[in-house]
């Protein structure tokens, strides 16, 4: 159109005419309606109308989309620290189990408990211990790939869910996280609290166990003997404690 403003998403360089149509449904502008031709200005003119029409109709079904987004993210993260709940968790372990087995592929469960997490709280208040689960939960889902998956599993305790991967990929793995774990999560709030370690078990699919149940009570009792040998460290199921301070 002659005297519209033009957009800044807008190629002017490109020909023809563009109309672009902002969509708003429940009173949120939700996108906008971008639609080129061929230069023809007396044609496009006329569809004006047609067009504010066709986005107007699509205002609500897409709301109604991201509506439907939004809540079942709502459902499958943790509120707190944004990675996937237990639900997710369990539900996701179903389903990876299956795919390991039906391909002949390893899967690695690691479940990982924070260390002495209650003096945290104690010592510098249930804020500071919230920022820290929150630091720690996004350090997760950033240091590993994206077809992994990373929960909340409750409390101060994760899981890790490791696809295609065996028991001494986990580990190392799961060790690196443990040996970058205190800078990444200190965060800048001046509260003074020391950085935050965990403890881990890890359990792998054949060896460790066949089904969701198995492997989580395998990779639980292996971090129950990291806990008992320090905290602080890494143990795969049937392994003696990986030291600490000798890794
Ligand atoms: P351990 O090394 O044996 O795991 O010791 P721990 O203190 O971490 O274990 P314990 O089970 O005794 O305590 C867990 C603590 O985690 C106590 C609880 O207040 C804290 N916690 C659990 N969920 C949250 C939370 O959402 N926010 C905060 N700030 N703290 C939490
Ligand atoms: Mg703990
Ligand atoms: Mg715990």
């Amino acid at each position: 159109m002659d005297n519209a403003v033009p957009c800044e998403h807008v190629d002017h360089a490109s020909p023809g005419e563009h109309l672009c149509i902002p969509m708003h449904a429940d009173g949120e502008t939700l996108g906008v309606f971008h639609l080129r031709t061929a230069p023809a200005p007396a044609e496009v003119t006329e569809r004006w109308a047609q067009a504010e029409a066709v986005a107007s109709r699509l205002a609500l079904p897409l709301a109604n989309l991201r509506l439907r987004e939004t809540l079942r993210n709502q459902s499958i993260r943790d509120g707190l620290t944004g990675v996937f709940n237990r639900y997710y968790m369990e539900e996701s372990l179903a389903r990876e189990v299956r795919r390991s087995i039906r391909h002949g592929a390893t899967l690695s469960v690691a479940v990982l408990d924070l260390d002495h997490f209650k003096q945290v709280n104690d010592a510098h208040g249930h804020g500071a211990g919230d920022d820290a689960l929150r630091l720690f939960g996004r350090f997760l889902a950033m240091s590993v790939r994206e077809e992994d998956i990373v929960c909340r599993f409750g409390g101060e305790e994760f899981v890790v869910l490791l696809p295609e991967v065996d028991t001494d990929g986990a580990v190392d793995l799961v060790d690196r996280l443990r040996m970058n774990c205190g800078a990444a999560t200190l965060g800048t709030s001046p509260t003074g609290r020391p950085p935050i370690t965990f403890s881990a078990g890890v359990a792998s699919l054949p060896a460790d166990g066949m089904t969701p149940e198995e492997l989580l009570k395998a990779a639980d009792r292996a971090l129950y003997q990291a806990k008992s040998a320090g905290r602080n460290r890494v143990v795969a199921v049937g392994e003696t404690a990986l030291d600490a301070e000798a890794a």
